[in-house]
């Protein structure tokens, strides 16, 4: 639906890292990268850029055997997860196009290495060390792939890093929402995608005829729990374009646990943005959007994150 943009089937692996604080690496190098055309770049930047549906893809010669990605941290960090979006995550069918990384080998700054396998699947996937590495750099070389049925060139979309300690994120046991809008060859709009890190992946409601008036997402906290700011990625965060041509909130009423009720304004804007509301303890927040902006090409209320900060 939402255009160019793109996939998302969250794993239950990812659900489990979501409160894993996130290691940004300092920077990124690769074997080689394929050429840009038409405005579309395959640099190794876009490996590290938050969004799913930019690629990196080789420019080596063959099928991509032997080439590789390198995150350097800037110093020694502890890492003990990290998370693949393997292949090219334009859509379903151009993921199937082109070569899937199957196995990776990962080398650390000591010179040890451990292999990894993926699964041939249109989904991101988490791989647990087996203990917290300490490291200043991880190269991922490509060892074996799953072939593309059209291009002979193998790309990973997004690699995120994990250090196993937990983020200020207030963890949330299980979302609920007055509606979602259903999946298509992009991906899944679930809410689980408004926790992942990721602009390109998104909650958006699916009620057909109204503009997201009224929609609402619901964050159960499993317990009662000290919380007092939520923060936002308004509408479709992929792009400035995107951003405008899709609907946003600009006003919402929070419904806590014990009925108590706080309405709050939003920006409409693309930036991340911070909403402190009176801190108090509750189970659960219903975050119900009042008001909304009209995009200028799709009548569906999307947020690309959301969550709550004690
Ligand atoms: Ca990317
Ligand atoms: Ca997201």
């Amino acid at each position: 639906m939402l255009l160019g943009v793109i996939a998302t089937l969250l794993t239950t692996e990812l659900v489990s890292t979501a409160d894993a604080a996130v290691v940004k690496p300092a920077a990124w190098t690769a074997s080689s990268s394929a050429p840009g055309s038409d405005g579309v770049s395959y640099d190794i930047a876009n490996v590290s850029d938050a969004r799913q549906s930019s690629p990196w893809v080789e420019g080596d010669a063959g099928s991509g055997l032997g080439s590789w990605v390198q995150a350097d941290f800037g110093g020694e960090k502890t890492i003990s997860s990290f998370t693949v979006w393997g292949g090219v995550w334009y859509t379903l069918e151009y993921w199937g196009r082109y070569n899937r990384p199957k196995l990776l080998v990962v080398e650390f700054s000591d010179g040890t290495s451990q292999e990894v396998t993926l699964t041939d699947e249109f989904k991101p996937q988490t791989i647990t060390l087996a203990s917290p590495k300490k490291t200043s750099s991880i190269k991922m070389k490509v060892k074996a792939i799953y072939a593309g049925n059209t291009f002979n060139d193998t790309g990973i979309s997004e690699v995120v890093f994990h250090d196993g300690g937990a983020d200020a994120h207030v963890p949330v046991k299980a979302f609920k929402a007055s509606s979602t809008f259903p999946a298509d060859g992009y991906g899944n709009y679930e809410p689980l995608n408004t926790e992942d890190g990721i602009l390109d992946s998104m909650w958006c409601e699916g009620n057909k005829t109204g503009d997201g008036t009224n929609e609402w997402l619901e964050f159960d906290l499993g317990a009662p729990t000290s919380i007092s700011k939520l923060v936002l990625r308004n509408g479709n965060a992929y792009s400035f374009g995107y951003f405008m041509k899709s609907n946003r909130a600009t006003a919402a009423t929070l419904t806590f646990a014990d009925g108590s009720t706080e309405a709050v304004t939003l920006k409409d804007s693309i930036s991340e943005q911070t909403i402190a509301f009176a801190p108090r303890t509750s189970s659960k927040v219903r975050v119900t959007f009042t008001g909304v902006k009209k995009g200028s090409e799709f009548n569906d209320l999307c947020m690309s994150e959301a969550y709550l900060l004690p």
